[in-house]
């Protein structure tokens, strides 16, 4: 071979060594991208600009929903907090599970640590995970001693990197854990936790009011802490103690350094804000910002944060090569235990947009939330009709990385995911305290249940009636007419795959 010819040959095998690699490199970043659950707590499905809120002002969430697949039957499991995240991790049913309650801060870790779950899934496909922000999953194994290391937690099942808050922040003990330790607590200011007695001589809210800054509405009449009375008992940890202000800023800056710090190889975050949960603290740049009071304003404040998380992607170079799920645990609750002028400040904001009920309960607004994808230049910027759960994200994304997943509830709707077609779930049971019913295909079915029609504390109607129920939610979105007894058969028909799947 002559010379300039064995060169040729050599750049050729070189420009197709090279072309290969591109190839390679672009298939795993369409297998491997980064995925982000940006999970808010209480966010209801009218909350959201894009969902057509117009008095309260959401832009990045708006953003986001523009640049990626809006979803309008988009749903947690559950109407409370812990059974929606229990099934967002594990992808069961939390009604499976009897533990799966809202959980007190001592409670142990619900979640068993043999057990597969989103981000051990993704472990096995080379992802780094983390968790930053609320947890509300129980940790330790019954008897947890805050002033050593706590485990097991979010670290035993599946996090290589966990800063969290244990349980709610209405719930002690009111510190931030990272990787299994409290931060900042001091060996000689120890920790102590309780939920059936107080420790001699701590105010309570129920004895002191004077001591509050802000005043209970109904529970939360336990310990103080930054003058807003809490659930539960705590003693101690003074310096460990969190400004509930600066939550907001604390979450943001550690999920913006675990991005910083794992764009050498594929990484999993679970960004799980605390607004618009109860007690509502906006940090001082917010107070006002919405006009609707503080249930607004820290609307407004993780809407910021959600902005900032974005441009933290975007600056780091990754928003091609990364999926985003937007979505909130349950539908909203406007009083949840505190007088902090969200009622008297809603004025014509709806929380519930169209929907009926709201938190706890199991009509619509309980479950039915925003979710929202994005993964730039992959999705299509649309709105998607298809039926999907946060349950799914586990068979999905093992889908998506090629990867296995146990469970059976869990189902892979990754091409409804990003768009490339519109048939989700046909079925889904959802779930309200315990209490369950099942969606399937427009219909909706809610067996009769004894329990109040409307929880009066928070003034939200529950789903409880002594009939059936059965409404046609693509026609009545907002459960208006029950047609429980104009439609004997599709009656008949949910009532026997509902119990089917119960049975199951
Ligand atoms: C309820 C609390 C409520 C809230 C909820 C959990 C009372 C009276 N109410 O028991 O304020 O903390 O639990 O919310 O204590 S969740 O979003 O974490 O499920
Ligand atoms: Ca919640």
């Amino acid at each position: 071979m002559k010379r300039s010819n064995l060169y040729s040959s050599l750049l050729l095998a070189l420009l197709v060594i090279s072309a290969c690699n591109t190839t390679e490199q672009g298939k795993g970043a369409e297998k491997q991208p980064n995925i982000v659950v940006i999970y808010l707590d209480d966010l209801g499905y009218g909350d959201v600009g894009a969902y057509g809120a117009t008095v309260l002002k959401t832009p990045n969430m708006d953003k986001l929903a523009a640049a990626g697949l809006r979803f309008t039957n988009g749903y947690a499991t559950s109407s409370t907090c812990t059974p929606s995240r229990f099934a967002l991790l594990t992808g069961v049913y939390p009604w499976r599970n009897k533990d799966a309650k809202i959980l007190p801060g001592t409670a142990p870790l619900l979640i068993d640590t043999q057990q597969q779950t989103l981000p051990k899934m993704l472990k096995q496909a080379g992802y780094r995970t983390g968790v930053v922000g609320k947890w509300h999953l129980g940790l330790g194994t019954g008897h947890v001693n805050w002033n050593q290391h706590i485990a097991p937690g979010p670290n035993e099942v599946g996090f290589d990197y966990a800063y969290i808050m244990a349980a709610t922040q209405d719930r002690v003990p009111t510190v931030f854990i990272e990787n299994g330790s409290v931060v900042d607590a001091e060996a000689g200011d120890p920790i102590e936790v309780d939920y059936s007695k107080n420790f001699e001589g701590e105010p309570t809210g129920l004895d002191h009011p004077e001591l509050l800054r802000m005043r209970w509405h109904h529970g939360h009449n336990n310990s103080i802490v930054n003058g807003i009375p809490r659930i539960g008992f705590m003693k101690g940890g003074e310096k460990a103690k969190w400004v509930d202000e600066n939550m907001a800023d604390t979450f943001l800056t550690k999920a913006q350094t675990f991005v910083r710090e794992h764009t050498d190889k594929p990484f999993f975050l679970y960004y799980a804000l605390h607004q618009p949960h109860v007690p509502r603290t906006p940090n001082p740049r917010f107070v006002g910002a919405s006009g609707l009071g503080p249930r607004g304003d820290v609307i407004v404040e993780a809407d910021w944060c959600i902005g900032e998380f974005m441009k933290t992607l975007e600056d780091e170079g990754l928003l091609e090569n990364t999926l985003v799920i937007f979505s909130s645990d349950n539908g909203p609750v406007v009083n949840d235990g505190y007088y902090d002028d969200a009622v008297e400040k809603l004025g014509d904001h709806k929380p519930w947009g169209p929907l009926r009920g709201g938190k706890y309960s199991l009509y619509e607004a309980g479950t039915r939330v925003p979710f929202i994808v994005q993964w730039k230049g992959r999705i299509n910027p649309g709105v998607s009709d298809a039926v999907v759960c946060q349950m799914d994200l586990l068979a999905s994304l093992a889908g998506l990385t090629g990867q296995h997943s146990e469970s059976s509830d869990s189902q892979n709707l990754l091409d409804a995911l990003l768009g490339d077609t519109d048939q989700g779930r046909t079925e889904l049971i959802v779930e309200a305290s315990s209490r369950t019913a099942l969606r399937k295909g427009d219909w909706v079915m809610i067996p009769p249940y004894n329990g109040p029609a409307r929880n009066k504390q928070v003034n939200i109607e529950l789903g409880n009636s002594t009939a059936y129920q059965l409404y046609n939610v693509k026609n009545d979105m907002g459960q208006q007419n029950n047609l429980a007894e104009a439609e004997p058969e599709k009656l008949k028909e949910m009532i026997d795959r509902y119990e089917a799947i119960r049975g199951q």
